[in-house]
């Protein structure tokens, strides 16, 4: 069928000197959003305490935590305002600490979200920068002139990464700075020493705080070419997962330029100075796998993992999860790993995509956790959480106020494209049991998003005891990760079956230099059953999401229509 490039570099890592992160399975909370234990409506640290059991349980390795710190909460966090501090509607320094603390007892590891690129425009930093010229902290920001007459056009052509011009005008100095983001998120200039170091040092506090890892907010745009020349004209209108040019220009001055990439193995040297535990960077990059792989270095001494996006906008079928796979493998040979995900707090909901097919969830939920790579699950994918329809004019999402004003066509434009105008709609409150407010905050509380309308239906509660249930599914594909090195880093290789229909992937997990036990994967992405011949195999079934029964292998395997298989291949 399709094989693996051969010339890929064999390495034999032995159990113990694989990295954690490399091997982990990653969940990601959006704070806010996840449990209200003070029942202000807004989701809180002591929160996400009370339900470390639960994921624990769950069987999730590494959470990872959207940005907790002090913040105007223009963009809820992504907009910091002391990267020391936390933000009172969260909790407490102390807070952390315990979350920290109580993490590690239970095993598991916690990372924190950086946001590098830029700071709330309310950061005491940008308030002296916008001050006047002649302040210190002037160049700590992208300040230039206006194009002549008069100043009063843009410095140059360079976009925002939603359009419409990255430069802001600032009456009080006559000089526009830019934002790679929303206006109220102004870039800093890495290209000061004093800036570098300033967020270094940042990064190096939550590291000695006791994050086992970070997440870096689009790390792409951090340098911009220091010769201000405009981007050039393009024909592509807009930015898809694979390829982040568009709105008509190749943005080659500002997201992942040279400056950037060598950037990313800085910052590893100031990671790797905190060495027992190890710790890693995950980057917020876009475009293809081949592209996004320079993130890691040519030696993997630049990021250690980097999202790898086109998974959110996949088309599930047979032929396109083989070419998908393929395209991360060919990159992502060992010593590097790809990243897997279904979706984000930026992001439609998987199931969304899916129009709420649970069968179709619960099998792309075992390719999230059987293939190569390390799984990002994005909180409440594992109760088979939908988007929650909420109209732009109701958006408390900066990016919904954004494109408000936008006409209807465009609009419907994006929308049709997996675009999500607001984000809201992927941000709604974790739905934990069919009370009023799902027992995300208390029921006289106003919760900070309204519930989905399904949450007495689509919750925790109602799944934990249904052995059908897609938290039940998740939990037996975590257990099995966990029981399984192979799957955890095992390398991949495809199974050549002539017989197998086109709609079946299939494919083998294998520990390098070990004969014992490889792990077999057959992924049924078609509505029609097909028939598996598994007369050569002496293992068990380990797994499966329509029975969830284990058993000794029988000759031939009926494959349902969206049912995922494992068997192990016990020589
Ligand atoms: O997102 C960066 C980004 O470009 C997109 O994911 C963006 O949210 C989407 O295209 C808009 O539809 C990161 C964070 O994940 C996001 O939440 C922040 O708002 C943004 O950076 C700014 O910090
Ligand atoms: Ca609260």
């Amino acid at each position: 069928m399709h094989d693996l490039p051969s010339e890929r570099p064999r390495l034999s890592p032995v159990d113990s000197q694989v990295p954690w992160w490399k091997r982990t399975t990653t969940y990601q909370i959006y704070p806010r959003s996840f449990a209200d234990a003070n029942g202000d409506g807004i989701g809180d640290l002591r929160g996400i305490l009370g339900k470390l059991d639960y994921l624990q349980r769950l069987g999730v390795e590494t959470l990872w935590l959207s940005p907790f710190f002090q913040s105007p909460q223009a963009d809820f966090g992504y907009d910091i305002s002391d990267h020391f501090a936390i933000a009172e509607e969260y909790g407490t320094m102390d807070d952390v600490r315990a979350l920290i603390r109580e993490v590690h007892a239970r095993g598991m590891k916690i990372v924190l979200d950086m946001v590098l690129n830029h700071t709330s425009a309310l950061h005491p930093w940008f308030a002296a920068s916008r001050r006047d010229r002649g302040d210190p902290k002037r160049d700590w920001y992208i300040w230039r002139d206006g194009r002549k007459p008069g100043g009063k056009a843009p410095p140059n052509n360079w976009r925002s990464m939603l359009g419409g011009s990255g430069w802001h005008y600032d009456e009080a100095t006559d000089q526009w700075y830019f934002a790679s983001f929303l206006d109220f998120q102004p870039d800093l200039n890495y290209r000061n020493p004093e800036v570098k170091a300033a967020m270094l040092d940042v990064v190096r506090h939550w590291f000695a705080q006791g994050a086992d890892g970070l997440r870096l907010d689009i790390f792409n745009a951090l340098f911009k070419d220091a010769s201000f020349a405009d981007n050039p004209f393009s024909w592509r209108p807009m930015p898809t997962e694979s390829n982040p040019h568009g709105f008509f220009q190749r943005h080659i001055h500002t997201i992942d330029h040279p400056d950037t990439i060598a950037f990313a193995r800085e910052l590893r040297k100031v990671v790797d100075e905190f060495a027992d535990p190890p710790r890693f960077l995950v980057g917020e990059v876009f475009g293809d796998a081949a592209m996004l792989r320079r993130y890691c270095g040519e030696a993997a001494d630049g990021l250690h993992l980097v999202f790898l996006f086109e998974t959110l906008n996949a088309r599930w079928q047979g032929r396109h999860v083989r070419a998908l796979i393929q395209a991360f493998e060919h990159a992502f040979p060992e010593p590097f790993s790809p990243t897997f995900v279904l979706g984000n707090h930026d992001r439609p909901r998987s199931i969304h995509r899916l129009r709420g097919g649970r069968d179709e969830a619960k099998l792309l939920a075992a390719l999230q956790l059987t293939v190569r790579g390390v799984p990002f699950i994005y909180y409440g994918e594992e109760i088979g959480m939908d988007n929650h329809d909420i109209p732009l004019h109701e958006g408390l999402d900066p990016v919904s106020a954004r494109f408000r004003m936008a006409p209807r066509w465009l609009v419907r434009w994006f929308r049709r494209r997996g675009v999500l105008l607001n984000r809201d709609e992927c941000r709604s409150p974790m739905q934990w049991d069919a009370s009023k407010n799902a027992g995300f905050s208390p029921d006289d509380a106003t919760p900070w998003l309204p519930l989905h309308r399904r949450s007495a239906a689509v919750n925790v509660a109602t799944q934990e005891g249904d052995p059908e249930s897609i938290l039940c599914c998740y939990r037996n594909l975590l257990a099995l990760r966990r029981e399984q090195p192979a799957l955890q880093w095992g390398q991949l290789a495809w199974i050549a079956a002539p017989r197998l229909p086109d709609n079946v992937v299939a494919f083998r997990r294998i520990l390098p230099g070990n004969g014992a036990g490889a792990v077999e994967v057959f992924l049924n992405f078609s509505k029609r059953v097909a028939e598996l011949d598994l007369s050569a195999y002496a293992g068990r079934v380990l797994f499966s999401n329509r029975t969830g029964q284990r058993s000794a292998v029988p000759p031939a395997y009926t494959l349902r229509g969206f049912e995922a298989v494992v068997v192990l291949d016990q020589p």
